[in-house]
Parts: C-alpha cells; structure tokens; sequence
C-alpha cells in the first residue's frame, strides 16, 4: 500500500501561471537594451525552452549560433549580467498585474490548506520571479501559504535533473511517495520522477506536444466550476475540476 498524500509540489512557469511569453519577451527585451541583435521568436524559444535556466538557456543559444557574437571576456559574468537584467524587466512586468494564476490554481491551493495538505513550490526560475509572480498575479496573499520554495540556483542541476525536488522534499523531511508534483513539461515531469514523485501535468502551447507517458493525469489546466479541465491522458476528472478528494484517489492508484 502507498503512502497517504499529504503534500502538493507545484512548478511556477507555465503551470502556476502560462508564464514563458513574458520571459520570451523579457529575454528580448534584454538582448535590445544590450544592443545585441538577438531576437527570441515563439518558434525558437519553444526550442529553446529544451534547456531549463534562462542563463543555461542563453549559453546554449549562443553555442547554436556562434556567429551571432564575438565576446573576449568572461562569458559567464556577460550572461550572468544580461540575466539580471532580463530578471529585473520580468518582475517588473508582473507587477503590472497582467498575469494571471491559471485555472484551479487558487481554487485548489485553498482547499490544500483547508484539509492541512502541506504546499511547496520546486522551480528553475529565479526566487524574485516567483515572489513577483506570487504578490502580483492574484488578490490572494499566497506567498505565505508554501512552505518552501525551492527556486533557481540553490541547487546546481536544474530539471530534469531532481535535484530541486529532492532539495524540497528534504527541507520538508517528506517521502517522495506521500506528494503528488503538478508540472507542464517534460523537463519538470523527468524531474519529478526521478524524485520518486508522481506527477500530473498541466499542458500549454509551449509544451502540449511533449511526452507524458509516465505522468499519472495530462490534463488542459485544473478546472472551475465554470471552466470544465479536459482530460488529455489519462482518466476523466469528476465535474471538471481537480480537487483534493480527486487527489487522493488519484495518488492511490499512483505505483511510487
Ligand atoms: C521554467 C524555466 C525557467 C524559465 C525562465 O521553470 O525553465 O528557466 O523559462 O526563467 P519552471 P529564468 O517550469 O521549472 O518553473 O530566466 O529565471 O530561468
Ligand atoms: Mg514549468
């Protein structure tokens, strides 16, 4: 018999919220202001996005088109600077507050907390993303409501690699096998499993054509009472929604 779900892990991009067009355009933004002639189109960024960590992410760019920069000094330091800056233009645009939490997110959180699920959020991007996302995306003050938040570089592996999750699960003296992780990609799905922690998988238009096979529900988003989810793969969700009494079956019949 599997252990009791007592904890929900969540990812922030594109999963908390549909997030990666505003670091595409955040990303873009940066490369302008450096006077750089780098241009970050929804096509390559959906290649892009294979390779998690925006700084990760600009070193692999520049490995892919060389041509495209002549620099003699510590690249590092260059790509560590271009990052902050684009870190920077990012917070500041969320705290426009025109970005919201997806489908089900609040809805579930709430009800998380009301029957004592403990909450976590395990992410590549940067601390400051997420306490920007998290002050400014809902009226709801839900930055107190993790208990941690496992973000960006305090691990050296970012996903697929599990060191985040297990970075989290540790810090919370929690067995994989007693949470259930919500993800929308295949980095953040590898991650999680090699963690030993089972997975439901929210989709976007960045990541809707990726390989699922080893998550326990692919779903459009989370559901409300007036947004029915669609299940993707895997079983039906009762009433559309996702809700705690659904988690649990769900983790039931989860092997891990
Ligand atoms: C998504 C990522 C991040 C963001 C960009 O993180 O891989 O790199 O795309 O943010 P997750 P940074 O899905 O794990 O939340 O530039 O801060 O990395
Ligand atoms: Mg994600």
């Amino acid at each position: 018999m599997g252990k009791y779900l007592t904890a929900l892990l969540f990812d922030v991009d594109g999963t908390l919220a549909d997030t990666e067009e505003v670091h595409r355009k955040s990303f873009n933004a940066a490369f302008a202001d450096a006077g750089l002639d780098w241009h970050w189109s929804q096509t390559m960024y959906s290649e892009l996005l294979s390779v998690t960590g925006g700084k990760e992410r600009m070193r692999y760019f520049l490995k892919q088109h060389p041509q495209q920069f002549e620099f003699n000094g510590e690249l590092s330091d260059y790509i560590a600077g271009l990052h902050d800056h684009k870190t920077d233009i990012y917070t500041k645009t969320l705290a426009e507050g025109h970005v919201p939490l997806r489908p089900g997110i609040v809805r579930l959180l709430k009800e998380a907390r009301s029957q004592d699920l403990r909450l976590a959020i395990v992410t590549t991007t940067t601390e400051a993303n997420v306490t920007a996302l998290l002050e400014h995306s809902t009226s709801e003050d839900v930055s107190g409501w993790f208990e941690v938040i496992a973000a960006g570089n305090v691990v050296s592996r970012k996903k697929p690699a599990p060191d985040i999750y297990n970075y989290a699960l540790e810090k919370m003296h929690l067995d994989p096998g007693e949470c259930l992780a919500f993800e929308d990609s295949a980095n953040g799905l590898e991650s999680a499993l090699c963690a030993g922690v089972s997975s439901l998988i929210t989709v976007n238009r960045y990541t809707e054509q990726h390989d699922f096979t080893n998550a326990v529900l692919v779903l459009d988003h989370l559901g409300e009472p007036d947004l029915p989810c669609k299940a993707i793969e895997g079983g039906l969700v009762p009433d559309g929604m996702v809700d705690v009494a659904f988690l649990h079956q769900l983790h039931a019949t989860c092997k891990t």
